[in-house]
C-alpha cells in the first residue's frame, strides 16, 4: 500500500511531537503561538519515509483539551495511530479521550509508545506499562505491540520505525474508485498561487484540470495543481495526504470541514439519521433534544439530538437518533462521528450515520424506527441504493434490465433504490438509462469544454461533428443516451444541435478581418469560375488561404449558404449550382432523357464537371442513370 497515513494520539506534553520529528525530522508545530507557549495547538503534518522505503504522511495532532476539535480532524482518515504516553506520568485525562475518540471512529490499527524513558526508572515503567494494558481493554488496542523510546535520546526510534512498516505492509488500501472525498483540513492562500487546501483523501482520485466542487458552501472550482509530500503530481488517490491547489474561489470560502468532492455527488445536510451510543464513562443521561457538540469528518457543529424511541439516553445506551445541525455538512451512510457535551466539553460518545439525508421525524413512530434498525443492521455496506450507485458508477449508464443483471437486485427493490436516488437528486435518467449525477456533470463539463476549445481554434468553423463529439465519451454510452444528452444541453441554451453539427449555443462564426477578405476573395473566385470552378487547393492557394484550415473555412461558406459541397475537392458557388439545377429542370420539362454530353454543352463545362455534378444529382435523387443517360426523379421539390 503506497498510500499510507499515520498519526499520534495522546496527552499534553507527552511528547508526541518530538517523537514525530525523531521519525521524520519535521517539527511539526509551525505557529508562532505554538513555540511560544510549548504545545501544539493544530494539527501538523509530516512526509515520513519508512525502512522500506515508502513514504507515508503523518498527522500529529495536539494533546491539550482544549484543541481537542483539531484532534478530531486529524484522526478521522488515521490508518495507523501511535497512542503516545509519558513513561513517567502515565494515562493521563486526554490519553483516555483520544483513545475514546478513536475507537468511536473505527481506528484498527495502532502502536501503544511509551516515550521519555530515558527520565523513567525500569521498575516504575513496567508499573505504568501495566495500568495502560488495563486502559485498553476491550478496545482496538488491547493487543497493540508497545514499543519504549526515547526520542531525545534515540532509544527505540529505529525500532519503532520497522514496527510500523511491518505492521502497515498488509493493509487494506482505500477505495481509489467511486466519487471522490477529501474532507478539507487546512486552507490558505499563497501570494501570487491562489487558495491552497490540504487534506487525506479519504475516497476516489483526483488530477489536474479537473473540475471539483467545495461543500459547503457547494461552489466548484478547477484542480490547478496536485502536491502528495511536497511533490509535484498529476493524480492522487484514496490514502493519501495532498495539497490542491485550486482556481476560482477566495480563501473565505472554504474551511476546515468542507469537503472537496465530484461535483454533483454530495450535497450538504443538517438532518441527519444516525445509531448513537453513549459512553459508559459519560458523566450525565442525556435528554431529548439536549444539545451537543457533533463532529463528522473534518467538520463540526452543534447539533440537538432527537431521541426516537425513548426521553432520555443513559450512559453505556445505545440507541437511534434524528441529529438536527446548526450549521449543515456532508455526511454518507456508515460515517462514524463523534459528540462532546455542550458544557464542560468532554467527549461522550459517538455513533454512525445510518442516513444522510432523511425526512424530519417525530418521535416514537415504529414505522421509522424499524426502518432505521433494518439501516443500523448494516451501516457501512450501505443498503441497496448506495449499492446500486456504486454498480452505476462502474457501469457508467445503465437501463433497468442492465441493473437488474449487475446488482441481482429484484425489480421492486431497484425500483425503491432508484426513486430514493432520483429524488434526491443523486442519479438522474438519461432516455432509457441511468446515471450517476456526478457523472452525467462530468461529461456534460467534457463536452463543453471540448466545444469551447474547438470554437477557439477554428473560429470559423460553424461546428464540430456529432460522431466526433461523442468519441469525447466513454464506450458504455449508447448512441440513444448521447442523443438524448445534447438533446437536454440544448434545451438548456448551453449548445445548438443540428442533425451533423454541434457547436456552442448561440455561436455565430465571426471572421476576423482578414479572414473576412480570403472569405469574400474565395466567394468571388468560386463566382467568377462558375460552372469550372477551381479545387479547393487551388482556391486556397489563389487567395493565399491557410491549407490547414480547408475544412474550417469551406464548412463555414457552405454554412453561410455561399458554396455547395460536391466532393472534399469540389465546391460550386451556389448561384452557379442553382443554375445548374435549373437547367436540368429546363431540359427534363421538354425530354425525357438527358446524356453527359448533353448537359456538358448546357452548362457550357467540362466533361469532367458535368459528370460530377450528374453523380451529386443522381446521389440526392433528383436524377437516376439509366444505361447511358440520366431520367428525372424529383426534380421539383429542389
Ligand atoms: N527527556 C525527554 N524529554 C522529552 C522526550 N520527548 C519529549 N520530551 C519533552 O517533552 C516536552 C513535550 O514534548 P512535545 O513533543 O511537544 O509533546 P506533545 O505531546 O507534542 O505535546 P502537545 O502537542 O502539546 O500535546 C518537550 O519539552 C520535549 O522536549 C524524551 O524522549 N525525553
Ligand atoms: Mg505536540
Amino acid at each position: 500500500m503506497e498510500q499510507l497515513i499515520i498519526g499520534t494520539a495522546g496527552h499534553v506534553d507527552h511528547g508526541k511531537t518530538v517523537l514525530i520529528s525523531a521519525l521524520t525530522g519535521v517539527d511539526t508545530d509551525r505557529l508562532k503561538e505554538e513555540k511560544k507557549r510549548g504545545i501544539s495547538i493544530d494539527l501538523g503534518f509530516a512526509p515520513f519515509k519508512l525502512p522500506s522505503g515508502r513514504i507515508a504522511g503523518v498527522v500529529d495532532v495536539p494533546g491539550h483539551e482544549r484543541f481537542i476539535h483539531n484532534m478530531l480532524a486529524g484522526a478521522a482518515g488515521m490508518d495507523l495511530v501511535m497512542l503516545v504516553v509519558d513513561a513517567s506520568e502515565g494515562v493521563m485525562p486526554q490519553t483516555r479521550e483520544h483513545l475514546d475518540i478513536l475507537q468511536i471512529l473505527g481506528i484498527k490499527n495502532g502502536i501503544v509508545v511509551i516515550t521519555k524513558i530515558d527520565l523513567a526508572d525500569e521498575e516504575w515503567r513496567e508499573l505504568v506499562k501495566d495500568e495502560i494494558r488495563e486502559e485498553l481493554q476491550g478496545t482496538f488496542l488491547e493487543n497493540a505491540p508497545f514499543q519504549a523510546v526515547s526520542a531525545l535520546e534515540g532509544q527505540g526510534i529505529e525500532e519503532l520505525k520497522r514496527l510500523i512498516d511491518d505492521m502497515t505492509l498488509n493493509l487494506e488500501p482505500r477505495s481509489a474508485s467511486g466519487p471522490l472525498r477529501l474532507p478539507i483540513d487546512r486552507s490558505f492562500v499563497i501570494a501570487g498561487f491562489g487558495t491552497v487546501i490540504t487534506g487525506t483523501l479519504v475516497q476516489g482520485s483526483v488530477r489536474i484540470g479537473e473540475t471539483v466542487a467545495v461543500v459547503p458552501p457547494g461552489l466548484e472550482a478547477r484542480v490547478r495543481n496536485i502536491q502528495v509530500h511536497d511533490q509535484d503530481v498529476k493524480e492522487a488517490k484514496a490514502g493519501s495526504r495532498v495539497a490542491l491547489n485550486l482556481s476560482g474561489l477566495d480563501k473565505e470560502e472554504v474551511l476546515r470541514g468542507s469537503v472537496v468532492s465530484s461535483p454533483g455527488y454530495y450535497q450538504e445536510t443538517s438532518l441527519i439519521d444516525v445509531s448513537a451510543e453513549l459512553l459508559a464513562r459519560a458523566p450525565r443521561r442525556l435528554k431529548n433534544l439536549d444539545p451537543v457538540h457533533f463532529f463528522l469528518g473534518t467538520d463540526r457543529s452543534v447539533a440537538r439530538l432527537l431521541l426516537l424511541d425513548r426521553d432520555e439516553l443513559s450512559p453505556g445506551e445505545n440507541t437511534l437518533v434524528q441529529c438536527r445541525l446548526e450549521r449543515p455538512l456532508v455526511a454518507e451512510r456508515g460515517d462514524p462521528f463523534v459528540i462532546r457535551s455542550y458544557s464542560p466539553m468532554t467527549t461522550i460518545g459517538g455513533g454512525l450515520v445510518l442516513d444522510p439525508y432523511p425526512p424530519r421525524h417525530r418521535r416514537f413512530r415504529s414505522g421509522v424506527i424499524s426502518h432505521l434498525e433494518e439501516l443500523k443492521q448494516d451501516p457501512t455496506a450501505g443498503g441497496d441504493s448506495a449499492f446500486l450507485r456504486s454498480k452505476l458508477d462502474e457501469l457508467i449508464t445503465a437501463d433497468n434490465v442492465r441493473l437488474i443483471k449487475e446488482t441481482r437486485l429484484d425489480q421492486d427493490k431497484i425500483d425503491a433504490a432508484l426513486k430514493e436516488d432520483l429524488e434526491r437528486g443523486l442519479v438522474q435518467k438519461l432516455g432509457n438509462a441511468y446515471i450517476l449525477t456526478y457523472k452525467l456533470k462530468e461529461f456534460e463539463h467534457k463536452l463543453l469544454t471540448e466545444l469551447e476549445s474547438y470554437h477557439q481554434k477554428y473560429p470559423l468553423s460553424p461546428g464540430i461533428s456529432r460522431a466526433s463529439l461523442r468519441g469525447l465519451l466513454p464506450r458504455a454510452f449508447q448512441q440513444r443516451e448521447y442523443d438524448t444528452l445534447l438533446e437536454q444541453l440544448q434545451s438548456r441554451e448551453l449548445i445548438t444541435a443540428r442533425s451533423d453539427l454541434v457547436s456552442l449555443h448561440g455561436l455565430k462564426p465571426e471572421p476576423s478581418p482578414k479572414d473576412k477578405e480570403q472569405i469574400d476573395n474565395l466567394a468571388a473566385l468560386y463566382r467568377s469560375g462558375w460552372l469550372q470552378p477551381p479545387s479547393t487547393k487551388e482556391a486556397l492557394q489563389k487567395t493565399g488561404a491557410d491549407q490547414n484550415r480547408r475544412d474550417e473555412i469551406f464548412s463555414y461558406l457552405q454554412s453561410m449558404n455561399v458554396l455547395v459541397k460536391i466532393s472534399e475537392e469540389l465546391y460550386f458557388h451556389s448561384e452557379a449550382y442553382q443554375e445548374a439545377v435549373e437547367l436540368l429542370r429546363r431540359h427534363f420539362a421538354g425530354q425525357e432523357t438527358l446524356t453527359l454530353a448533353q448537359f456538358r454543352d448546357l452548362a457550357g463545362t467540362s466533361r469532367k464537371y458535368a459528370q460530377a455534378l450528374l453523380e451529386h444529382f443522381d446521389q440526392k435523387k433528383m436524377t437516376r442513370r439509366v444505361e447511358d443517360h440520366r431520367v428525372a426523379v424529383k426534380l421539383a421539390l429542389d
